[in-house]
């Protein structure tokens, strides 16, 4: 009886187990507000931002970007050093079970760099997000002006002088 039950489990284990938790990290994942930020024509680079919600209860990581909006897209964060803001490229960025991660102004986000279009405010986006289990997320992303945003967030920090530097 014992054994019976034993290999009951077993069976419904192999059976059950592994298809039924296998959704990708795309399907967990939720995208809030994404927005590239408009740029003067003629400008090499731009920048991504979005909330990244982790509905699921497994971490997940985001890996990479990709679109042909510019000839490199990379998965950047900000570091403070000696009072300037720093660019740098970072491997993955971690997406915690259950929580959402901000990619903001100042902090972490997708880097465009070598754009082959102008970036009006109106103008759409395709930007796709790579996971860690190689999924996919294909976004349209409407590209904005941040003024505003950027204003906000200096008064939040009472700082109004952020050199920055790549
Ligand atoms: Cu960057």
């Amino acid at each position: 009886m014992k054994l019976m039950s034993y290999l009951a489990v077993l069976m419904m284990g192999l059976l059950f187990g592994p298809q039924v938790v296998a959704g990708t990290a795309a399907d967990d994942i939720s995208i809030l507000d994404p927005y590239v930020r408009a740029m003067p024509p003629g400008q090499p680079t731009s920048l991504a931002f979005m909330g990244i919600m982790n509905n699921s209860n497994k971490d997940h990581a985001l890996r990479d970007a990709e679109g042909t909006v510019a000839k490199k897209l990379e998965l950047h964060t900000h570091i403070l050093k000696n009072g300037m803001l720093h660019m740098r490229k970072v491997e993955k960025i971690d997406l915690p079970a259950g929580k959402k991660v901000m990619l903001q102004s100042g902090g972490m986000h997708v880097m465009l760099i070598g754009l082959k279009q102008d970036l009006k405010p109106g103008d759409m986006v395709a930007i796709n997000l790579v996971f860690e289990d190689g999924s996919k997320k294909k976004l349209d992303v409407p590209v904005r002006r941040i003024m505003m945003m950027m204003k906000k967030q200096e008064e939040m920090r009472h700082d109004h002088a952020m050199p920055m530097k790549h």
